[in-house]
This record gives structure tokens, C-alpha cells and sequence, in this order.
């Protein structure tokens, strides 16, 4: 039975093995659009010490069975049970082949899972249960086998035709037809199975690994989009290069594919050698991608790949075990990025996406741990929670074992599990053994959800030169998860003096202080730490490098925000410090906007932004970072009761107030960025590009702004400049907005990736008209429901990156996006799911709101034949 459908949840403690060893699987498909017939055969083996006789139990979802054999014996209905998605032979014998031939309607597959129509050519995406739309067959990670793969098709409809491996034979065949064979020599789950069949352009590059094998690199896209994967395919050798140095990894196959399509309901898939991409996270020009396309295709490039043995080479269990391959994947791409770019601009980015997108999870009524217990439909399980946050407890690891501690670990667990499909305990037990140390506690973070609040207070005693920190942990209960237990916390923590100088920090018990960040373990609810021969009262620079990912609160005064601000050795510390002082600032005036009084500004955040704009010495990006104010939904959840209009105008105050106050410092900085060099892909431009665009959005709140950005459109040799100008002409209602707008769009309007950026920037725009733009740009010829990417762009960015446009008062803009998940479920259960996630919070507004969300989601929940996925998410918000 569809676990959707049925709306059951399924546990993990409800894990057993499958009985059956699956020694190979043949597929043969007759590739069409409208019908692909589908022919398997597959080997199977009762497992060692298990009982006869067993059940053979398949998966297969939406299949039109034409025949069915075992061991050459067609089985009459009577000899089999077809059940919900499930295909049951009751009795079969411990050594048997079975063959079965099925028809799939890919032109009619609008749900973008399992073999689908993209433009011109097919292609899979299988996981996490897409295989089972392809045939019948145990669609389930734990097992794992060989595939060779047969593909026919007419010629010249379909030139291309791509599996997973080797190629290891061709043909032609009458009446325009050909075939291709393809090998995979490494045993896999279903989920990494892929196949494209169309008329695909390619760029071919060549890698020659550390121990001299060549490894053919190649791209496939659209002919048209040929001159945008240059950058795509640097960052892929890079990736390449970087897990020999930095993890010993070698590429294990003599060809690597990547495939990218505008039709895709996430960003990327890591079937083995056959990665298929969302043509986002590959296409890129100067003049049609931005910094932070460029630096997302690197990352994402770089995910898939590392992919290939955290996932492939040892995959998981069970899709409880998600994390396993994607906490550690999403570790492993971080680190990457931060070693070609800035690692500390990285670090800001990643903690800044963990707190906008992972803490509302912790506190919503999908709250899980990143490895969940049960769930309802595991596409709703790729989340924030299981690959951010799962990254940021790998990194605890890593942070808490060193980093040679932590190579070890990986050497032992591929040792172990080289080719097996296996649980986040082995990968725990491999990190544990491999430095002899006990990691029990540790383990606590895979199955406890929500996000740990860590008061700290402090005393300094000047008679004794002692200093104290006391830290309280506690983690407020979720909804599936009342009671919690202290976690363990890497506390990465420096002291500073008044005058910014690192204090050196030595416990009673030792003969020598030492200098520079320490590295203490907190792991019991309350913990104290004493210093001795601290010479005056410290400021606290606290959870360096964001060392655990916890809530920290301490009542830190402005005076020694300033002090974290302008000196700390700690990049992160700095950033979060400004931070801390904006967001201060900016809910000090929304209560003030709230009780009808005047907004003030407070002088000590002016000196501060004006430190951080004066510093010539820091890498622009990071004070561009600094300088970016924490946004509305970040703010929102700092507040008991959501003020959607009150943060946004006390954020627009400030910023104007600082705007006003630096103008001659923001005229300056900009300026001097702005060199009137042409356009460079290099991390340095980007950097100086981050601080431009940020200046510009300063002085977009003052008389200046307007000319400059005008003048910056005109000139402007690349997507980050014209952007960051549009938008800034489009925020502050410019009367050139309009013309920006629509020559952009002539000039892009057959550009798919583009006409994104174009729909985004008009469901950004704050306030209540918006919602109407929105619902008239979905008749534009560029904007389709079935595409998620335009979905994304529109619907997604209006219903969550617009406060103000979503949660207008009258309910305009709940009605509209209720429709267009209804509209959307019987497309596209996936992507209609992640939008009807817009509404899990709405308990966290004011009444008249929450009565209009709660309206929308009930008439959600009441659809006949609503899906599985969207059930889960409203039910679930509905409770
Ligand atoms: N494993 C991919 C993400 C992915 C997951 C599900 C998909 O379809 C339902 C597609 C891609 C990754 O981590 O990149
Ligand atoms: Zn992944």
C-alpha cells in the first residue's frame, strides 16, 4: 500500500532485513515518450540462514504488468498477489530467476519520479522510491546489486542513450533504430539507478587521478546551452582533485556523467557515474549567472561527486539513515567550498542558512531528529534537519576528534563497510573505535530533535583574578519529543580584553595558560569553568566558529559587542556579534513601532557598521556579510508573536538610519569597488562584488541610490551587478524599475534559468500588491505549474522569502497559495508538499492570521484524493 495514500507511518524500530540476496538485475528498455516497455530479469538468492520457503516481495507503483515468469514458468494471477504498491510471490523457490515485462507512460509523468519527459529527452530520478515507477523489483537501499542495462530506441529521436558504468556494446537495428549496453561493476540500491535517452550536446574534459587512471568527464546539456559548462566542469575536476588530497579518495570508474535538465524536483542526484543535475546547478555565463550561482554550482557539483563513497561506495539501511550519507556529504561539500573560497565567508553562510532554514524546522510541526523514528512519506524527510544540521554534527566530530582523529574514522569505516548499506551507528562506532574513544553520549544528537538553548553567565572576581562561566543547557520539547537530555557540546571559546587583546586561559589545576582559542566539552545540563590570573573582568567570545549548534544566549552589552566586533581572532564571532547588535536593535524598535512610539537609532550600532565599512583590511566578503541585517523570518523567530509589519519597518528604519549616518563611507567603499574592471570569476572579485552589492543596497535608502544603480545597470558586464541593481530599483519603487523589468525580460525571455531570477525579483517585493503580480506573472509565457523551478521561483519565494506580500492581513495571500497547493498536489505531490510547508508555522501569528492560515489549511486537508506527502505536512500542522 502507498505509504501516502494509506497515510501510515513507518517506524524504525520496525527494520528487517530482506531475505533475499538480489545477484543481478538485467533491464532491457524499449525507450519511447509515450509508452517505454520495460523488460527485467533478476536473480534470486535465499540469504544464508534464513528460512524456507520465503516470500519474494516487490515494490512497483503505476506499472501496467504485461507478463511475469519464474524460472521460465509464467505465473497465472493465482500464483502472485499484486497489493497496493506491493507484488507478492508467497512461496518461491531459494534459487530462482524471475522475469517481468511492464509498460511506463514517461510523457504523462508530471510528478518527476521514476523515467519522465524533460523538453526533448527522458531521463530517471529514483530516489528515494522513483524505481519503483520503472519496475518491479525491491526498491529499498539495503539492497543492492548488479546492473547491466539495455537500452533501444529510434536513432534520431533518441541519439543519446545513458546509463549507469561502462558502455560495453552498441548496435544498430532496422527501421532507424540502435542499442546500447551498459555495465555497472559496483553492486547498488535502486535509488542510484539513472537512464537518459534524447538528443543531448556534450563538453568533454579528461581527469587523470592520483594513481594514473584517465577518467572521461563529461556534460551533457541542451545544444544551445554548450558555451555555460565551463564552470561546472572545472569545479568537477576540482572536487576530483580535492578528495584525493584532503580525503584519500580516489574516483573509482573510467567515465563520469553529469546530465542537466530543466525539469527536476531538487537540486541534484548522485547516481552512480550518471549524475543528473537541475540545470541550476550547472549552467552558468558571466552574464546570465551570479556569484552566488557560480559558488552553488561549485558546491553542488562537488556534493554529487563526494557522493560517490559517502553513498554510493556505503549507502544506507534504511531511509531513516538518510543522514548518514547526507549530513556527512553536506560536511564534506562545506569544506570544499571553504577550501577553494573563504572559509570563514563559508562558515558565516552555512551558520546563516542552518538558523533561517533548520531552526524554524526544530520548532514546527515537523520537528525531527536527523535521524527520524517514523515517517509518513520519506520525500518529506530531505530537509534542513537531516543534511544541515547533519552536517553540523559531523563537524562536531571533526571538531571534537581533529582532523586527523576524524580521517582516521573515515579510513575505518570504509575499511568496514566498503560495498555494504549501513546504519548511523557503524558510522559512529568506526569514528569511536578508530581513536579509542567513547563517542555513547555523542550519540544522543541522532535522536534527539530540537535545537539546544545554552545560557551563559559569567562573574569576574578582581580579588582573585578568577573568572567563572557558567553554562546552563536546555532544549525546549518538540512536539513529537516532550522530555530532553543534555547534549554533548563542543565549546570552542576565547577571552578577550577591553582593549581586544586575547587573554590567555588557564585552569586552577594547571602550571601554564595557554593562548588562543580552548577547546572545552560541556555535556551535563549545568557546567561551570573557573580561570585563574585573568587580570580584568573578559569578554566572553563564545561557541568559536559556531563549535556546536545551539541557541547561545548571554547578555552581552554594547560596549562588548563592539569589543567582539572589532577584535575577535574568530571570524564567525565577529560576524555573529554584529549580528546580535542589529537584531538588538531592530526588535528594541519594532516594540516601539508596536506601542506607536518614534523609532530611534542607536548611536552604538552606527559607530559599529561604521568600524566595519571603515576596516580596508578584511576580506570585502565578510564585512559584506556583516553588514547584511538579519532578515524578517530570522527576526520573526526571535519574537513570541510574529510582528509581521513591525519588523519590517523597524528593519527598513534601521537600515535607512544607517544608511543616512554612513552615507559618505558607503559612497566611498562603493567607488573604489566599483573599478570599472571587467568582470572576473576569481574569489577576490566576488568578494568585492558581495561588498558592492551590499553598499548599494545602503545607498538605495538614500538620495544617492538611484543614479548609481541606474548606472551600474548600464554597465554592468555580469548577472551579480545587474541584479543587485534591478532589485534595488524594484525595493525602493523606483519609476525605472518597470523599464529595468521588461527589457529584461525581451532580452531573456527564452532563458529558463533566467526568467527565474526575473520572476523572483517581482515575488520578493515586499508588501501587499504583491500577491497580485504573483497570480497575474503566472499567465506569462515563461511561468508553467509543472516546472518546479518556476514554481520555486514565483510561488515558493512569495510564499516564503515575502513576509509582508504572504501574511498581508486580509488572507489574500494564504488564499492564493492554498490554491496552488491543491493545484500543484495532482501534478506534483513533492514540490506541492514543500509549498504547503509555508503554513507550518502559523501558530506564531497574531489571531486574525492564525485563524486565516489555519482556514487554508484545513481546506488543504480536506481534497479528496489529496496525496500522501501534502497529507503528512498539513495534517501534521493541523495537530
Ligand atoms: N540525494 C540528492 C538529493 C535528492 C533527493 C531526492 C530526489 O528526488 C526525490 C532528488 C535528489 C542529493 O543529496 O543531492
Ligand atoms: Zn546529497
Amino acid at each position: 500500500m502507498k505509504e501516502g495514500i494509506s497515510g501510515k507511518a513507518i517506524y524504525r524500530k520496525d527494520y528487517t532485513a530482506y531475505p533475499w540476496d538480489v545477484n543481478r538485475l538485467d533491464l532491457h528498455f524499449e525507450i519511447g515518450s509515450e509508452t517505454t516497455v520495460v523488460r527485467a530479469q533478476m536473480e534470486f538468492q535465499l540469504k544464508d540462514g534464513t528460512k524456507s520457503p520465503q516470500a519474494i516481495v516487490l515494490n512497483g507503483s503505476d506499472l501496467q504488468l504485461v507478463s511475469i515468469t519464474l524460472n521460465d514458468r509464467v505465473l497465472s494471477g493465482e500464483e502472485y498477489i499484486i497489493e497496493g504498491e506491493t507484488l507478492t510471490i508467497p512461496d518461491a523457490p531459494q534459487n530462482c530467476v524471475l522475469r517481468t515485462e511492464v509498460k511506463i507512460h514517461p510523457a504523462s509523468n508530471s510528478a518527476l519520479e521514476g523515467l519522465y519527459l524533460s523538453g526533448q529527452f527522458l531521463l530517471t530520478q529514483c530516489e528515494a522510491q522513483g524505481f519503483r515507477k520503472i519496475t518491479w523489483f525491491p526498491d529499498r537501499p539495503d539492497v543492492m546489486t548488479t546492473y547491466r542495462v539495455t537500452l533501444e530506441a529510434d536513432q534520431s529521436e533518441f541519439p543519446v542513450l545513458l546509463s549507469n558504468g561502462n558502455l560495453v556494446d552498441a548496435g544498430e537495428l532496422t527501421g532507424g533504430r540502435h542499442w546500447v549496453r551498459w555495465e555497472d561493476p559496483f553492486p547498488k540500491p535502486t535509488y542510484l539507478f539513472a537512464l537518459v535517452a534524447g538528443d543531448l550536446a556534450l563538453v568533454e574534459d579528461h581527469f587523470t587521478t592520483r594513481s594514473g587512471r584517465d577518467v572521461v568527464l563529461r556534460i551533457y546539456v541542451e545544444a544551445e546551452n554548450l558555451d555555460r559548462c565551463e564552470h561546472a566542469m572545472e569545479s568537477l575536476v576540482n572536487a576530483m582533485r580535492w578528495d584525493e588530497e584532503r580525503f584519500d579518495l580516489e574516483y573509482d570508474l573510467d567515465i563520469y556523467h553529469i546530465v542537466a535538465t530543466n525539469d527536476f524536483n531538487m537540486g541534484a542526484m548522485e547516481n552512480k557515474s550518471l549524475n543528473i543535475f537541475n540545470s541550476k546547478y550547472v549552467l552558468a555565463r558571466p552574464d546570465t549567472a551570479t556569484d552566488a550561482d557560480y559558488q552553488g554550482i561549485e558546491g553542488v557539483i562537488g556534493h554529487e561527486y563526494f557522493h560517490n563513497w559517502t553513498g554510493n561506495r556505503v549507502t544506507c539501511q534504511d531511509w531513516f539513515q538518510l543522514t548518514l550519507k547526507e549530513g556527512l556529504t553536506v560536511f564534506r561539500d562545506e569544506e570544499f567550498s571553504a577550501d577553494m573560497q573563504s572559509r570563514a565567508v563559508k562558515r558565516i553562510r552555512d551558520v546563516r542558512d542552518l538558523r533561517s532554514r533548520q531552526f524554524p524546522e526544530d520548532d514546527g510541526p515537523m520537528a525531527h531528529p536527523i535521524r527520524p523514528d517514523h515517517y509518513v512519506e520519506i520525500n518529506n524527510f530531505y530537509t534542513a534537519t537531516v543534511y544541515q544540521k547533519g552536517a553540523t554534527i559531523i563537524r562536531m566530530y571533526h571538531t571534537l576528534l581533529g582532523e586527523d582523529g576524524f580521517q582516521k574514522g573515515m579510513k575505518l569505516y570504509f575499511e568496514r563497510h566498503d560495498g555494504q548499506a549501513v546504519t548511523c551507528d557503524d558510522f559512529l562506532a568506526a569514528m569511536a573505535d578508530a581513536n579509542g574513544v567513547n563517542l555513547d553520549r555523542f550519540s544522543l544528537w541522532y535522536s534527539q530533535s530540537g535545537t539546544p538553548q545554552v545560557h551563559v553567565s559569567d562573574h569576574y572576581d578582581a580579588a582573585t583574578q578568577r573568572y567563572t562561566l557558567k553554562l546552563k543547557q536546555h532544549t525546549p520539547p518538540t512536539h513529537e519529543q516532550k522530555s530532553k537530555q543534555a547534549l554533548v557540546l563542543p565549546f570552542a571559546l576565547g577571552l578577550l580584553a577591553a582593549n581586544g587583546d586575547e587573554l590567555p586561559l588557564q585552569f586552577e589545576a594547571e602550571a601554564d595558560a595557554a593562548t588562543g582559542t580552548r577547546l572545552l566539552i560541556v555535556e551535563e545540563a549545568e557546567q561551570e569553568f573557573i580561570f585563574i590570573n585573568i587580570p580584568e573582568a573578559p569578554v566572553p567570545s563564545l561557541f568559536r566558529d559556531y563549535s556546536a549548534p545551539v541557541k547561545v544566549f548571554f547578555d552581552y552589552s554594547p560596549e562588548q559587542l563592539a569589543t567582539l566586533i572589532a577584535h575577535d581572532s574568530d571570524a564567525f564571532v565577529r560576524w555573529d556579534a554584529a549580528q546580535r547588535m542589529a537584531e538588538d536593535a531592530i526588535l528594541k524598535q519594532c516594540l516601539a513601532h508596536a506601542q506607536g512610539l518614534e523609532m530611534t537609532l542607536d548611536p552604538s550600532l552606527v559607530r559599529a557598521f561604521k568600524g566595519i565599512l571603515s576596516d580596508q583590511q578584511a576580506d570585502p566578503a565578510l564585512l559584506a556579510e556583516a553588514m547584511t541585517l538579519p532578515d524578517e523570518d530570522y527576526l520573526a523567530d526571535q519574537m513570541d508573536v510574529v510582528d509581521v509589519d513591525g519588523i519590517h519597518a523597524a528593519r527598513k528604519f534601521i537600515k535607512k538610519g544607517l544608511a543616512v549616518e554612513l552615507v559618505s563611507l558607503l559612497t566611498a567603499r562603493f567607488a573604489k569597488l566599483n573599478d570599472g574592471q571587467p568582470y572576473q570569476k576569481s574569489a577576490t572579485a566576488m568578494a568585492r562584488r558581495s561588498l558592492k552589492s551590499i553598499c548599494l543596497s545602503y545607498l538605495l535608502e538614500t538620495s544617492a541610490g538611484e543614479s548609481l544603480a541606474a548606472t551600474q545597470l548600464e554597465s554592468s558586464d555580469n548577472m551579480t551587478d545587474t541584479l543587485a541593481a534591478i532589485k534595488g530599483l524594484i525595493l525602493m519603487d523606483s519609476p525605472l524599475a518597470a523599464t529595468a523589468l521588461s527589457e529584461f525580460e525581451s532580452r531573456w525571455k527564452a532563458d529558463a534559468l533566467v526568467m527565474d531570477k526575473w520572476f523572483i525579483m517581482q515575488a520578493i517585493k515586499p508588501g501587499r500588491k504583491t500577491v497580485d503580480t504573483v497570480r497575474k506573472l503566472m499567465d506569462h509565457p515563461a511561468f508553467s505549474i509543472q516546472n518546479p523551478n518556476k514554481v520555486r521561483s514565483l510561488i515558493g519565494v512569495f510564499s516564503m522569502l515575502n513576509p509582508t506580500g504572504f501574511h498581508t492581513a486580509d488572507g489574500s495571500g494564504y488564499t492564493f497559495h492554498a490554491d496552488r497547493v491543491i493545484e500543484l498536489d495532482g501534478l506534483n505531490p513533492q514540490i506541492a508538499a514543500r509549498m504547503a510547508s509555508a503554513f507550518n508555522r502559523w501558530k506564531r501569528y497574531d489571531e486574525s492570521r492564525k485563524a486565516l492560515m489555519k482556514a487554508e489549511l484545513q481546506r488543504i486537508a480536506a481534497v479528496d484524493n489529496l496525496s500522501g506527502d501534502v497529507a503528512e505536512i498539513v495534517n501534521n500542522a493541523l495537530r
